[in-house]
């Protein structure tokens, strides 16, 4: 486990490229309003650069919640990201969760990069992602020949069916609770019907 450590991250005001709808008739059907989780690619707080943040149960990052175990975000620098020049690394039995709005009945597609932390064994490095609690996927990722400068990583992604108006997207290590370096995401995208994807890399 890496040792823990709290950046001093300077208030970066997120700047959020609003896309202004062009619907105009009062008569047209109403659009289906897609789903928007913020910041899936895990850029805000900064951590500092070379190194990692670790997080802790009941605290925020950024747009995420820590639900379980330690998750470490990782500075820039520090490896290669799949998006952006940040990325997190779920550790044994970290876990980070995002609640966003849907609509019940509504179709979305969770899309996402993997990877692992190459530094040390286990190679495989595995994890689960939940909507409600509910396990939707394991993933696994093996981090042999892996470098922090060839991440490898890979596009996973599942469909879930809203059932309620907020749903939480979970991603959750799973791995022995000794193990110190993880499964890394990066990348997480949500979106209904493929409008309005809000995965940061289109
Ligand atoms: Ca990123």
């Amino acid at each position: 486990m890496f040792s823990s450590r709290v950046s001093v991250a300077a208030a970066a005001a997120a700047a959020l490229l609003a896309v202004v709808g062009a619907g105009t008739a009062a008569t047209a059907a109403p659009a289906p309003l897609a789903s928007r989780i913020h910041d899936g690619s895990f850029e805000t707080p900064r951590a500092p650069v070379n190194f990692f943040t670790s997080y802790f149960p009941g605290q925020f990052m950024g747009s995420w919640y820590v639900s379980g175990g330690a998750v470490d975000l990782i500075g820039a620098g520090t490896w290669q990201a799949a998006e952006g020049d940040q990325s997190i690394d779920l550790n044994a039995r970290g876990a980070v969760s995002q609640t966003f709005t849907t609509n019940v009945g509504t179709t979305y597609t969770v899309t996402y990069s993997l990877a692992g932390n190459p530094y040390d064994l286990p190679a495989l490095k595995t994890g689960e992602a939940l909507i409600d609690g509910q396990r939707f996927q394991e993933f696994s990722f093996d981090v042999t020949g892996k470098t922090y400068g060839n991440m490898g990583y890979v596009r996973r992604q599942f469909t879930f069916v809203a059932t309620g108006t907020t749903t939480t997207l979970t991603f959750a290590g799973t791995m022995s609770a000794t193990a110190a370096n993880g499964a890394v995401i990066d990348d997480v995208c949500v979106e209904a019907r493929g409008t309005w994807p809000s995965c940061a890399g289109g």
